[in-house]
């Protein structure tokens, strides 16, 4: 089975399953939660086709006859078992239900293995038919699933459905984040720079217990991102000026030279 991950443009929403790099035509597995991988396509099937709406675009159609039966991604071994969500909290994804899928009242689940992380209360009106809807579901954290895991089961429960998914997105509150570690400890913006050529640093940053970041800064800077996490700071001021938190030039909080060590 192809995987068919592409990753999104970096410091955007995380991995994507966008089907692009699949062939039209290629099956995907799908699951049951009782009775594993199905392989008789008369009770369920998932396969790449065309958009119904732009054929340009590649998306995955599903069709599913049998209560509790989910299509498989496969996810990369960076968000295996429990580091799934540790780094994500979310699902999304664009659903489109063509007209003649029956019955609006659905639930939707998701799966790590057999580990669930996600089911819908009730069942819920899922989205008008004919259109592309967003979805977005909060993800419950790992528990069960081994560190290996990597099979994430995802789609609406039911025994009569039809629909289509593109734009899988597994997405976490430090997606857009500088994320320092010990691999990942210095930004460098030290640059011999004069007043009217200031050098920025304005990514949020997180800085997590027990990590070390090595900041340097330019002769003039501004360093204006947002900082969380309970790790430390070595804050190396490059020269004339270096403002914190501020990008006018009006602020009093202002470092001449010297190093600064900052610990919360
Ligand atoms: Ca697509």
């Amino acid at each position: 089975m192809t995987v068919c991950l592409s990753i999104a443009p970096a410091l955007a929403n995380g991995q994507t399953f966008d089907f692009e790099d699949c062939e039209i035509g290629q099956k995907f597995t799908m699951w049951n939660v009782d009775q594993g991988n199905i392989t008789d396509e008369a009770k369920a099937v998932a396969e790449v086709v065309a958009d119904p709406t732009n054929p340009n675009n590649k998306v995955l159609h599903i069709t599913v006859k049998t209560w509790g039966t989910f299509v498989t991604l496969t996810l990369p071994p960076e968000l295996a078992g429990h580091l799934l969500t540790d780094s994500k909290s979310t699902l999304s994804f664009d659903l489109y239900r063509p007209n003649t899928d029956a019955d609006d009242w659905k639930q939707f689940h998701a799966y790590l293995g057999n580990d669930k992380l996600y089911q819908d209360e009730s069942y819920p009106y899922q989205g008008d038919k004919g259109q592309w809807i967003a979805k977005q579901y909060p993800l419950g954290k790992v528990t069960t699933a081994t560190d290996d895991e990597r099979n994430l089961h995802i789609g609406i429960h039911h025994n009569n459905s039809e629909y289509y998914i593109d734009n899988v997105r597994l997405k976490g509150q430090h997606d857009d984040y500088f994320v320092a570690s010990n691999s990942n400890n210095l930004i460098d913006i030290c640059k011999k720079n004069t007043s009217s050529d200031y050098m920025v640093w304005n990514t949020p940053t997180l800085i997590p217990e027990n990590e070390t970041l090595n900041i340097r800064t330019a002769r003039y800077s501004y360093l204006n991102s947002k900082m969380e996490g309970a790790g430390i700071i070595n804050l190396y001021a490059g020269g004339e000026r270096t403002y914190l938190g501020r990008t006018g030039k009006t602020t009093k909080t202002i470092i001449q030279t010297g190093r600064y060590s900052m610990a919360p």
